[in-house]
């Protein structure tokens, strides 16, 4: 059964691999998994069908027959789960890489957000420069510790896994931030993801709906 996601009709982010449909096409393609992917706009996100499928109106949403998920960690968690090739065999290993997931989701990715968000919402507020360097500080103690732990690894727990899918993603958000940028490790690790060809076919994917939209 051909999985069906929900994505953006027009991104803010304007084809940049930013938004979190982002990451499950990512985990499909990694997986070899054909997938369907139905464009909404803002208005559609907020009516019954769609709040039938993510109560909190938002993208991406995830069906497979009568399964519908919402939340990109249960989704990819779900994709991971049925397929092979994100999910370590060994079931401590299996464990580590489910937790780097809920690491990127939980405690890498809160304090980018926050940055973006005060930098798209909060830019013409008069305390906004005054904030900025909390917010930087706040990003920069996580990266610190991410880079402390990755150090010269190839991966953040052993083989690639879906924990590195989360984690790298969320880290996209920060790149060309300069916070990124003082840890050459990082910057390398998301280099590599990037280069993944799975990773190549998902963002071309999602870049054509902006070019399609935006000729
Ligand atoms: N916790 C949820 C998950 O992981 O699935 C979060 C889902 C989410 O934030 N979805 C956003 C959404 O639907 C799109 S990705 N927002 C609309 C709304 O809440 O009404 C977030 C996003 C949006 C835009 C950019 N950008 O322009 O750079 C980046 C990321």
């Amino acid at each position: 059964m051909t999985p069906i996601i929900t994505a953006f009709e027009s991104s803010p982010d304007r084809g940049r691999g930013l938004a979190r449909d982002m990451r499950v096409r990512w985990a499909l393609e990694e997986v070899g998994q054909p997938y369907e992917v139905r464009l909404v706009s803002f208005a559609q996100m907020k009516q019954p069908a769609h709040l039938a499928l993510n109560p909190f109106g938002q993208i991406p949403t995830y069906e497979e027959g009568d399964l519908a998920l919402f939340e990109t960690g249960s989704i990819i968690l779900h994709i991971a789960e049925r397929h092979p090739g994100l999910l370590p065999g060994d079931a401590n290993a299996r464990a580590r890489a489910i937790t780097w997931m809920f690491a990127a989701v939980n405690t890498v990715e809160p304090p980018i957000v926050e940055l973006s968000m005060a930098s798209m919402l909060e830019r013409d507020q008069p305390w906004h420069a005054q904030r900025l360097p909390a917010l930087e500080n706040n990003i920069r103690k996580r990266l610190r510790e991410l880079s402390a732990h990755l150090a010269d690894a190839e991966w953040l727990d052993g083989a690639f896994s879906a924990g590195d899918i989360m984690m790298a993603n969320v880290l996209l958000r920060a790149k060309g931030s300069g916070l990124l940028e003082e840890h050459p490790n990082l910057i390398a690790y998301l280099a590599r993801a990037e280069t993944r060809p799975a990773y190549q076919r998902a963002f071309a994917a999602q870049l054509k709906v902006f070019k399609d939209a935006n000729p």
